[in-house]
């Protein structure tokens, strides 16, 4: 088994809602593992980077004013088959057809303050991880439940 690395952002909705702990923990407890995380306040430059997909389209401003608004955490997590793992704990992009169990099935009602974001790829996740972050703030450790997770 091929351990995988996503990028996840914690959202200014989330942060301004008070909903760090909640969805870290919900990866934490799932065993999946932080190997980088900072808080920031992103910039316009960084916003139309990583939304660079959806240029152009109607929500492409109303997303990046969004994202420009308020701190975010930015996360990379570690485990095997972990970027389909945490795309369904995330749910669906809009909330309302969210399942519950699912962060934004539990937490969220509108699409355009959906909380959380998590890479859909290998590909975007590369792209992603290698846009928030650079090298040296990637951490490689053991943790102790390592061991008790997998077979
Ligand atoms: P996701 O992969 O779930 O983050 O979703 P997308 O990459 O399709 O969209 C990125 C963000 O654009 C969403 F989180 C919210 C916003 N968006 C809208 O506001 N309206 C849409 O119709 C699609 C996306």
């Amino acid at each position: 088994m091929e351990k995988e690395r996503t990028f996840v952002m914690i959202k200014p909705d989330a942060v301004q809602r008070g909903l760090i702990g909640e969805i870290i923990s919900r990866f934490e407890r799932r065993g999946i593992k932080i190997v980088a995380m900072k808080m920031l306040k992103v910039d316009r430059d960084l916003a139309e980077k990583h939304y660079a997909v959806h240029r152009g389209k109607p929500f492409f401003e109303p997303t990046v004013r969004y994202i420009t608004s308020s701190p975010v955490v930015a996360m990379v997590l570690e485990g095997y088959r972990v970027i389909e793992m945490v795309r369904k704990m995330v749910g669906k992009t809009d909330p309302q057809d969210a399942e519950p169990g699912t962060i934004r099935g539990d937490l969220a009602q509108f699409i355009g303050r959906n909380l959380v974001h998590a890479s859909d790829s290998k590909e975007t996740a590369d792209f992603e991880i290698n846009l928030w972050f650079s090298k040296d703030e990637l951490c490689d450790y053991k943790r102790i439940d390592e061991d008790w997770l997998t077979e």
